[in-house]
């Protein structure tokens, strides 16, 4: 026997699109999981959706025999940019397990550590450019976490230097994919004929994408004319090995698709979550001066090593703790692969998008207990993380579409994060500042801004 999913009141034609706000659909979303639970339908103009918030009904969808990772509306609309690079590649294309097999030996613990490199030459860049503005200068966080973030994945990835902490106003690349993102996210919420009728914003749009596939296409001619036999990035294996499972190699429209995919990917979450993080500690002060008092002990006012990292187990406990209250990614898309029942009580058809909605997801109280909405990295101490039920921490996706620059992002936080700790004193610099949500196609903390100085002996 089945359940019902409960569904808020519909309009003629309009259906539920007047419960959710377009310019924060995932906010909406939260709302209605308050309001209707575990589970409840949205019926939008061309689609239905079905919204999962609890343990109970997110685990029963991360089963990978009966529910698969589909291309939504607002990754529909990212094609026109990511095409069938891995994120937005449906499962059904060939391109996407080529470049997944080929690629997943680089992202792996030891393809990262080679990056160890390229991320200190980055974030060493960033703490002389802090040393400068000196004590009184307010660092807007989402400002200068992007262009750090930019920069690392440029370099580790192709070899390239956008050189953020170099100019005043951040490579033009930053703002055009920061545009594209954002109006993306728009035409996802919107109707499609209204979409049809914003002929600006779509040749705008195509402008700032075309612009990003020649920057990628100019990188990559360039590593052709000028080969660099001795690197190891990440663009020397995309152009020269073989998948090992067909022997196929990576056409070059697709290494462009996955160029573009990482720098989307891999700088607007790792950014967004470093500003969260920073928000979290400087809230909670015992948890700041845990983590600094880690960073004493493992690195007293020694040089950071790729030896050090795991070591670093509270820090990367408070990251791990920044993603569970409430991460840059909110949401994820699945579908069934045929008519089933999510947890044994709620039918659903294979045409269904199915959303992981991981705020309420990520604060159940059956998980974590009575103390959900406060923010404790010591939750993971101890054994915690290990002690979890399974699948209860889910900020990095699910199954074999789950992140694949997961330990590239964890080491460039941790690192990051330490240097920081190592050899500042942070604080707010409005110490009142209440957290505000930014959206674009990821979450960030808008408008927070922290003021830093020199630990006494650090210089
Ligand atoms: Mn990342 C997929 C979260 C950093 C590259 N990433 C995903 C998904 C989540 C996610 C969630 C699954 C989305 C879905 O199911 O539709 N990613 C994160 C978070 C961080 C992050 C929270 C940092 C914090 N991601 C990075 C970095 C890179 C990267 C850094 C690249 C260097 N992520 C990807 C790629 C995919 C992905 C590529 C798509 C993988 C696939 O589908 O094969």
């Amino acid at each position: 026997d089945s359940l019902p999913i409960p569904q808020p009141t519909t309009r003629f034609l309009m259906g539920n699109l007047g419960d959710i706000d377009p310019s924060n659909s995932a906010g909406s979303l939260w709302r209605l999981a308050e309001i209707y639970g575990p589970i409840f339908k949205l019926s939008l103009p061309g689609r239905t959706m079905i919204v999962c918030n609890h343990y109970e009904t997110v685990v029963d969808l991360l089963d990978g025999d009966r529910f698969e990772k589909v291309i939504d509306t607002t990754l529909t609309e990212l094609r026109a940019l990511l095409k069938d690079g891995l994120f937005t590649a449906y499962p059904t294309e060939q391109s996407w397990g080529v470049a997944h097999r080929l690629l997943m030996p680089m992202f792996g613990p030891l393809g990262v550590k080679k990056m160890f490199g390229g991320m200190m030459d980055i974030a060493s860049q960033m703490l002389l450019q802090w040393d400068r503005f000196g004590t009184r200068h307010d660092i807007l966080c989402s400002d200068i976490f992007t262009r750090l973030t930019f920069d690392m994945i440029g370099l580790c990835a192709f070899g390239f230097r956008f050189n953020n902490f170099y100019s005043e106003e951040p490579h033009p690349f930053v703002g055009q994919m920061a545009n594209v993102l954002t109006e993306s996210g728009r035409r996802a919420n919107r109707l499609g004929i209204e979409n049809r009728l914003r002929i600006f914003s779509a040749a705008q749009n195509i402008e700032n994408v075309k612009a990003m596939h020649d920057l990628c296409d100019e990188i990559v001619a360039d590593r052709q004319a000028y080969p660099q036999p001795d690197s190891d990035d990440l663009l020397n294996h995309m152009l020269n090995d073989k998948d090992p499972e067909t022997g196929e190699t990576m056409s070059l429209e697709n290494i462009r698709h996955n160029m573009v995919t990482f720098l989307v990917a891999g700088h607007e979450t790792t950014s967004g979550t470093l500003g969260f993080l920073f928000y979290h500690l400087l809230k909670n002060p015992d948890t700041y001066m845990r983590a600094q008092q880690e960073v004493d002990e493992v690195l007293g006012d020694g040089p950071l090593t790729p030896k050090h990292l795991s070591k670093l187990v509270y820090i990367k406990y408070a990251m791990y703790e920044a993603l569970r209250y409430m991460g840059p990614i909110a949401i994820f898309s699945k579908h069934a692969l045929k008519r089933t029942k999510i947890a044994g009580k709620y039918d659903v058809a294979p045409e269904d998008e199915i959303l992981c909605n991981l705020f309420p997801f990520h604060h159940d109280p059956k998980v974590w207990g009575d103390d959900a909405d406060t923010f404790r990295p010591g939750r993971f101490m101890n054994g915690g993380y290990e002690k979890l039920p399974r699948n209860a921490f889910k900020a990095f996706g699910d199954g074999e579409r789950a992140c694949i620059g997961r330990a590239f992002a964890e080491q460039e936080m941790v690192l990051v994060v330490a240097l920081i700790l190592q050899n500042f004193q942070v604080e707010m610099s409005n110490p009142s500042y209440e957290l505000n949500i930014q959206v674009a196609l990821t979450f960030k903390p808008g408008d927070f801004s922290i003021k830093v100085r020199r630990r006494p002996g650090r210089d």
